[in-house]
């Protein structure tokens, strides 16, 4: 590892801040998935990606986690955090490609981001790919197609890692579309799955050195998470997937974030 779990630590935390911040001063933007999924994110970027590598949010509108880990990481100017989904800023609501280097794909529309992935890793055998995407997109059928176009044309250089925090837009998955075995579905559909806890950075890493060395398959982690993770009020309630804070509640997030 290049950090120390505590030192990985240490960067969510940052992370997470960020993120209310982000969202508070725009009033507008998703707490919960972003919240959810700042492990997974400081995991692919710190630990696990390399130069040759690429990185797809399928899930985009979990971006405020992502400009904050590539502010972290020195991809971007940490300044330009304080302009999230301004008009004409590089940081949009939802990202978008050829906006801001490093973005790979624009997403809001959900369920495409796999795909995109899908058809890099096809044409560029010789790095790895990387997809998050959120349970909530499976309600998509273009994301099962590339879940089999991954599977028929044996992506082993494909990584998807599901942030599975089983909340999505107005209530939880299981009452809006359950997914029933989602784990049995990805066998089913030929792919290498791993389950683990998507806060524990030591099985994230773990699982993505497992997943690079699948040899006939594209390989899925599913990194089961806590919808808001950080800030009590906003961890499980489905009314904090897009909703920002009022500044008494602001403050609250904030000092539960120290
Ligand atoms: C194709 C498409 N359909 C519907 C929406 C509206 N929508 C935005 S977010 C969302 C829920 C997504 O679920 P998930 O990503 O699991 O939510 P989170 O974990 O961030 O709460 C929906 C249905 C959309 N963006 N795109």
């Amino acid at each position: 590892m290049n950090h120390t779990t505590d030192e990985l630590k240490k960067i969510a935390l940052q992370v997470r801040r960020d993120i209310l911040e982000m969202i508070y001063k725009a009033q507008s933007g998703h707490p919960g998935g972003s919240l959810s999924s700042v492990e997974i994110l400081v995991a692919l970027y710190f630990e696990v990606m390399g130069d040759q590598d690429h990185f797809f949010l399928s899930n985009g509108h979990v971006c405020p986690a992502l400009y904050s880990v590539m502010a972290e990481k020195g991809l971007i100017d940490k300044e330009l955090l304080s302009t999230y989904a301004g008009l004409g800023s590089e940081l949009q609501g939802h990202p978008e490609r050829g906006r801001l280097p490093g973005i790979e794909n624009t997403s809001g529309p959900l369920g495409l981001g796999l795909a995109q992935a899908a058809g890099y890793a096809a044409a560029k055998k010789d790095s790895f790919i990387y997809c998050e995407t959120s349970d909530g997109e499976h309600d998509e059928g273009n994301h099962w197609e590339a879940v089999m176009f991954a599977a028929k044309y044996k992506l082993n250089n494909l990584i998807q890692i599901i942030d599975r925090n089983r909340i999505q837009i107005e209530g939880t998955v299981e009452e809006i579309m359950p997914l029933g075995n989602l784990i049995g579905r990805y066998k089913s559909f030929n792919w290498h799955v791993q389950e683990i806890d998507g806060h524990n950075f030591n099985e994230i890493i773990e699982a993505v050195e497992k997943a690079k060395k699948c040899k006939d398959s594209p390989c899925v982690i599913v990194a089961n998470t806590l919808f808001g993770k950080g800030v009590s009020f906003m961890e499980n309630k489905p009314e904090w997937h897009a909703r920002a804070p009022n500044e008494q509640e602001f403050n609250k997030a904030m000092e539960e974030l120290k």
